[in-house]
C-alpha cells in the first residue's frame, strides 16, 4: 500500500478560528479522504502553534499561566474540526513533550555541526509578527507585513546558517516544478531568492520572552517560534529514526496559505537540508479569502465564523462552497449571497434534484427496486463513457490539488445524467410494454451514475454522500467501496431495495435568503474578548428555564426542524428546534428540557420560534440537556 502524508499549517492558538483556517483544513481533508478512497495509507496532520510573544501577553492579561491559556484555547480548533467533519489522523500542539523533544534534538544536532552559531545582532523587531527586519525591508519605517511600528533591538542571539543553502535551494526549485505550486508562487520565491539569503536568527533571550522551548545548549534563550513550529511536521513521527521508519517523510503536501509561503519554502526547506532530511515533495500555497472585498478583521467585525456558517447552511454546503467557488491558489471573496446561489443551483437544483427524481421514479415504476439493466443503446454508452472520462480526469486533477476543476468535472457528470434522463424520457417509456423494458436500463444507469457521483463527491461532502448511498440502498460504506468500485460500470446490484427519497440540500427561497442575508451581514457588535470569555453579568442576561414538551411535529420540507409546544410554567411556547435528525418527533413528547426563554422570536421556514432548546452535539448526534431529577416547570437554570 502506498503512503500519503498531508499537513495544514499549525494555527496560532490565540486566534478565533475563521473561514480562512477552515479553508486550508477542509482542502487538506478532501485530499486525504480522496487518497484513502484511492487505496493509500494516509496520514493527515493539523494542530496549533502555542509558543511566542502573543500567547505570553494574552495569558498575562488574563492572569493565568501560558500553559493554562493554551490548554484551553487549542480546544476551539479541535472542536471546529470535529464539527466540520475533518478526518485528521493526529493533532499536534507545540507545547507537547513529543514535539519539544525533537526540537531540542534538532537544535543540539545543528549546534554540534556548527550549523548554528552565536553572534550579536542589531535589527528592527516587530513584536506582533515576532520577526526581525533589516533597515531595507521596512516600509515607511514600519513592518512590511503588518505595517505596525517596529523597535530597534541589539542583542546576542543564535543564528542558523541558512544563507549557505541559497544556491542549493534555487537549483531545487528550478529543477522540480512540482516542489512549489502554483507556478506563480514558485516564481515569487525565486524572486525572493535573487537577493542574498541571510542567516536566520533562531533564538530569543529568555529575559524578554520566556514562553518558548529553551535552547538545549544555552538556557538563557528560547527557540524562535517559527523554527519551533515548522518542526511539527516531523515531530509527529517521533525521533529521527522514527521519522525515517514511519514511511511518512517526505510529506506529499505541506499545504499553506500564501502568507506563509516564504517561511515554508525557504526556512523549512533549508532547515531540513541541514538536518539531513528531504524537503517535502510539494509546498502548495493557496490564495487568500476576503469578505465582501475587505480583509477579515476583528475591528471590522466581519470575521466569518465557520461554526455559525455550518449551523446556518450545513457543514457539507460550506465544504463544497469554499472549494468550488475559487480556484485553489487564487484569492477569493466570500459572500453569503454567492453561497446561497451555489447551494440553490449546484446542490439543490442539479445534484439534489437528480437524486430525488431518480429515487422517486424508481419507486413509481419498480416499487423502489433497482431493475435489471437489459439493453444497451447509444445514450447508455455515452453516459458510461462520460463517467469513465470524469473518473480518470478527477484522479489526475488531485495531483495538482485543483479542487474547483475537480468539482467542475464532476458536475459534467451530474449534468450529463440529468440530460440522459430528459432525453430518454422515463415518463413516456412507462406508457408501453416495449418502453418499460427500456425503462429498466434507463433507471439502472441513472442510479449507477448517482453511485459514481456519491463516491467521487464523498471527499467533499461526506455526510450527504453517505445519505445518497443509503437512499440508493447500497449497504457498503463509501470508504468500503473505494475508487476501485468505479473501475467497472455496474456496481449497483439489481434487486436492491432503495430507500425513501430525502432531500439532501433544501433550497433557500428568495424571501428566506433576504432575511438570512440581512441578519448575517448586518454589522456585528461583540462582547467577547479575544479569549471568548464573558462576564457573569453578560451570562446572567440569558434567561434559561425548565420546560416540558407537550407537542412535537416534524416541519414539512425541512430536514432538521421540529415544531414543539413547550410548557414553561407561566405559558406555552412554540419553539422550532433543529433536532429532527437525532430524534423522532413523538419520542420528544413529555421530555423535560432547558430553554433560552428571552431569545428574540425569529421566523424559520415561515413559522415563529419563541425560544431555543439546549443540546450538545455529540459527534453529529444531538443530546438534549436535562436534569438528574424531575424539576418543576419554569424554574430558572443557572
Ligand atoms: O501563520 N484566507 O498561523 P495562522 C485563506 N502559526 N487562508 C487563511 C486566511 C484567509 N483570509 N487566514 C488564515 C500561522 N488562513 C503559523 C503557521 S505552520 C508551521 C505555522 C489560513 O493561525 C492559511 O492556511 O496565522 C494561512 O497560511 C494560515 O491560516 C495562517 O494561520
Amino acid at each position: 500500500m502506498k503512503n500519503f502524508y498531508i499537513t495544514t499549517p499549525i494555527y496560532y492558538v490565540n486566534d478565533i478560528p475563521h473561514i480562512g483556517h477552515a479553508y486550508t483544513t477542509i482542502a487538506a481533508d478532501v485530499a486525504a479522504r480522496f487518497k484513502r478512497l484511492d487505496g493509500y495509507k494516509v496520514f493527515f496532520l493539523t494542530g496549533t502553534d502555542e509558543h511566542g510573544q502573543k500567547v505570553q501577553q494574552a495569558a498575562k492579561d488574563l492572569n493565568v499561566t501560558p500553559q493554562q491559556h493554551v490548554d484551553k484555547l487549542h480546544q476551539r480548533f479541535k472542536e471546529l474540526w470535529v464539527k466540520l467533519n475533518i478526518s485528521n489522523s493526529d493533532f499536534i500542539r507545540t507545547t507537547e513533550e513529543r514535539h519539544k523533544r525533537l526540537v531540542c534534538d534538532i537544535l543540539q544536532k545543528l549546534h554540534d555541526k556548527d550549523e548554528i552559531y552565536r553572534d550579536s545582532y542589531e535589527g528592527w523587531y516587530c513584536t506582533p509578527c515576532e520577526r526581525f527586519w533589516t533597515e531595507k525591508d521596512l516600509q515607511e519605517g514600519n513592518c512590511p507585513d503588518c505595517r505596525r511600528k517596529v523597535e530597534k533591538i541589539k542583542e546576542h542571539n543564535y543564528f542558523f546558517r541558512m544563507g549557505k543553502y541559497q544556491d542549493w535551494l534555487i537549483k531545487k526549485i528550478k529543477s522540480d516544478p512540482h516542489f512549489i505550486l502554483p507556478a506563480s508562487r514558485r516564481n515569487e520565491v525565486l524572486g525572493f531568492l535573487e537577493k542574498p539569503l541571510e542567516d536566520l536568527c533562531i533564538s530569543r533571550p529568555k529575559s524578554r520572552l520566556p514562553w518558548g522551548i529553551p535552547l538545549p545548549f544555552d538556557e538563557a534563550y528560547v527557540t524562535y517560534v517559527w523554527f519551533d513550529a515548522l518542526i511539527n511536521y516531523i515531530s509527529i513521527h517521533g525521533s529521527f529514526d522514527d521519522i525515517l521508519a514511519s514511511g511518512f517523510w517526505p510529506a506529499d503536501h505541506n499545504m499553506v496559505g500564501k502568507d506563509i509561503l516564504t517561511t515554508h519554502a525557504v526556512y523549512w526547506s533549508t532547515m531540513l537540508k541541514a538536518i539531513g532530511l528531504e524537503p517535502p515533495k510539494n509546498i502548495f500555497a493557496h490564495g487568500w479569502w476576503t469578505v465582501n472585498g475587505q480583509k477579515m478583521s476583528k475591528s471590522l467585525h466581519n470575521v466569518v465564523e465557520p461554526n455559525q456558517l455550518a449551523d446556518q447552511f450545513g457543514v457539507d454546503v460550506i465544504r463544497y462552497f469554499l472549494l468550488r467557488e475559487v480556484p485553489f491558489g487564487l484569492d477569493g471573496d466570500f459572500s453569503h449571497k454567492a453561497l446561497i446561489r451555489r447551494l440553490n443551483s449546484d446542490l439543490a437544483n442539479n445534484l439534489g434534484n437528480l437524486l430525488n427524481r431518480t429515487i422517486n421514479m424508481m419507486k413509481k415504476y419498480f416499487n423502489g427496486t433497482i431493475p435489471l439493466s437489459a439493453t444497451t443503446g447509444e445514450e447508455d454508452i455515452a453516459l458510461q463513457n462520460k463517467a469513465q472520462e470524469v473518473i480518470n480526469e478527477v484522479r489526475k486533477l488531485y495531483d495538482e490539488l485543483a479542487f474547483n476543476k475537480i468539482l467542475q468535472k464532476i458536475w459534467e457528470l451530474v449534468d450529463t445524467t440529468n440530460q440522459y434522463i430528459d432525453k430518454t424520457g422515463p415518463w413516456s417509456l412507462a406508457k408501453t410494454d416495449e418502453g418499460k423494458e427500456r425503462l429498466k436500463t434507463v433507471m439502472y444507469n441513472s442510479a449507477e451514475s448517482l453511485r459514481v457521483l456519491g463516491v467521487l463527491l464523498f471527499p467533499f461532502m461526506p455526510k450527504s454522500c453517505e445519505s445518497l448511498m443509503q437512499q440508493l440502498g447500497v449497504e457498503k460504506t463509501i470508504e468500503e467501496q473505494g475508487m476501485t468500485s468505479l473501475d467497472n460500470w455496474g456496481g449497483l446490484t439489481t434487486g436492491t431495495q432503495t430507500q425513501k427519497a430525502k432531500q439532501l440540500f433544501p433550497r433557500i427561497e428568495d424571501k428566506q435568503a433576504a432575511k438570512i442575508l440581512a441578519e448575517l451581514e448586518a454589522p456585528k457588535e461583540t462582547t467577547k474578548d479575544d479569549t471568548g470569555q464573558i462576564t457573569i453579568d453578560e451570562f446572567m442576561k440569558v434567561d434559561l428555564r425548565t420546560g416540558k414538551i407537550l407537542e412535537a411535529e416534524k416541519v414539512k420540507k425541512s430536514k432538521k426542524l421540529v415544531q414543539l409546544k413547550v410548557d414553561i410554567g407561566t405559558e406555552t411556547r412554540q419553539i422550532l428546534a433543529g433536532i429532527a435528525e437525532s430524534f423522532e418527533a413523538e419520542d420528544l413528547i413529555g421530555r423535560t428540557v432547558i430553554i433560552v426563554a428571552n431569545l428574540k422570536p425569529a421566523k424559520l421556514m415561515g413559522i415563529e420560534s419563541q425560544g431555543m432548546l439546549l443540546a450538545a452535539n455529540n459527534d453529529g448526534s444531538l443530546l438534549l440537556a436535562g436534569f438528574d431529577q424531575e424539576p418543576g416547570l419554569g424554574i430558572q437554570v443557572r
